[in-house]
């Protein structure tokens, strides 16, 4: 048994953080405001007493349970799409139908989904009086494309005490996806928005100009660095920043046909044992490279994606595709290079929007 201190800016936030970890029986030792800090800050710690081994099997069996909620979705989908009856649509709806279909299939949908989509929407649009056609069709189809893009925010991070462990996020992927970018939009948002203590590794050292890039973010936010070239000094640089809240790793980018240096990168992330580990795929990617770095990426065991650069994507079908392959949860969007702006959670609808027309990039 270990004892682990959660400290938030509020009680409920703390045993919130407490449970989500350890499981609502969890046994509290302690609960109580504190003082803190140079400013003498108000908080509130909770101490709970926790099996590491549970610890690590309850969020196991949490990641396995929301990827058997993915996977079975899909399946329901997929079973709709084959089952999709040859029920032809009034004339009133046929145009709506085509221009929707050639819409999907201009955003490189994979095809199975794109019968999907139409079979829900041909339903809807049968119902609806002519006058409403458009309307009823528009709405339709976007609940059907809300409804192919699994989304699950990854956790936010709370403050933790010495006796807690930092919360530790991952990012992997491809080579020139964001990555780097993206880690500097969280550890902005999480230094300045929420006031959370940031620490940065750069697990990517020996790469010119990959520690620059960084310690440059970490100047400009004021959270400590550590660079790291190989899986043992990527575990001294997570020790040295135990203090920390959260702790970001940025990793470097391989291409997806390199399965051996993709296997160096989960063996790293193994070491460092994450929290979480988002794989970035970007919208400016073709279908083919998309599928294939999923399927390659699986190596690291992400447990989200975020969706990268989705203003300069031409086909943001044909990442619902890579997403549902893989059947992992997306947790960010990103949509600029401006760092820390350029980033939103992922949303299913308003994904929808941009893949059916109704967002133009740079208007979020
Ligand atoms: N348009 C656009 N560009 C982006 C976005 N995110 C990152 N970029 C740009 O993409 C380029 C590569 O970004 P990095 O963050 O260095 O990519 P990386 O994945 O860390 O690259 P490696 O570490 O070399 O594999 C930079 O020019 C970024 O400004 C985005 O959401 N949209
Ligand atoms: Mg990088």
């Amino acid at each position: 048994m270990t004892r682990v201190r959660y400290i938030a800016d509020s009680m409920a936030e703390a045993l919130s953080a407490a449970r989500r970890n350890h499981g609502m029986g969890v046994r509290v030792v302690h609960a109580g405001a504190r003082r803190g800090g140079a400013f003498s800050t108000l908080s509130f710690e909770v101490v709970v007493e926790a099996s590491s081994r549970v610890t690590q099997a309850r969020r196991a069996a949490r990641e396995a349970l929301a990827r058997a909620v993915v996977a079975a979705r899909i399946a329901a989908d997929e079973a709709t799409a084959s089952a999709a009856a040859a029920s032809a649509p009034g004339p009133a709806s046929a145009a709506v139908i085509a221009r929707l279909g050639a819409r999907l299939r201009s955003q490189s949908l994979p095809d199975a989904l794109v019968e999907h989509v139409l079979e829900r929407v041909r339903g809807e649009v049968a119902r609806a009086d002519l006058a409403e056609v458009d309307a009823v069709g528009r709405a339709a189809a976007l609940n059907a494309v809300a409804a192919l893009l699994p989304v699950s925010a990854g956790v936010d991070p709370v403050r933790r005490g010495v006796a807690g462990r930092p919360w530790v996020v991952a990012v992997a992927g491809p080579t020139g996806v964001g990555k780097t970018t993206t880690l500097a939009k969280l550890a902005a948002e999480w230094r300045v928005a929420r006031g959370l203590k940031v620490g940065l590794v750069a697990a990517d050292a020996f790469r010119v100009g990959a520690f620059e890039q960084l310690r440059t973010y970490a100047r400009i936010i004021d959270a400590p660095v550590r660079a790291a070239d190989g899986r043992s000094s990527a575990v001294d640089a997570l020790a040295a920043l135990s203090e920390c809240d959260v702790v970001l790793v940025d990793t470097p980018g391989r291409s997806h046909r390199d399965g051996g240096r993709i296997g160096e990168i989960a063996d790293l992330l193994g070491a460092l044992r994450p929290d979480e580990t988002h794989l970035v795929l970007p919208g400016s990617a073709s279908t083919r490279t998309l599928a294939e770095s999923a399927a390659a990426f699986a190596a690291v065991r992400p447990s989200r994606i975020v969706l990268s650069k989705l203003d300069e994507s031409e086909g943001l079908g044909a990442l619902v595709g890579a997403v549902r392959t893989s059947g992992v949860p997306v947790s960010w969007f990103t949509t600029g290079q401006e760092v820390p702006d350029d980033i939103e959670r992922a949303d299913a609808r308003r994904f929808a929007e941009r893949l059916l027309g109704t967002v133009e990039d740079g208007a979020a």
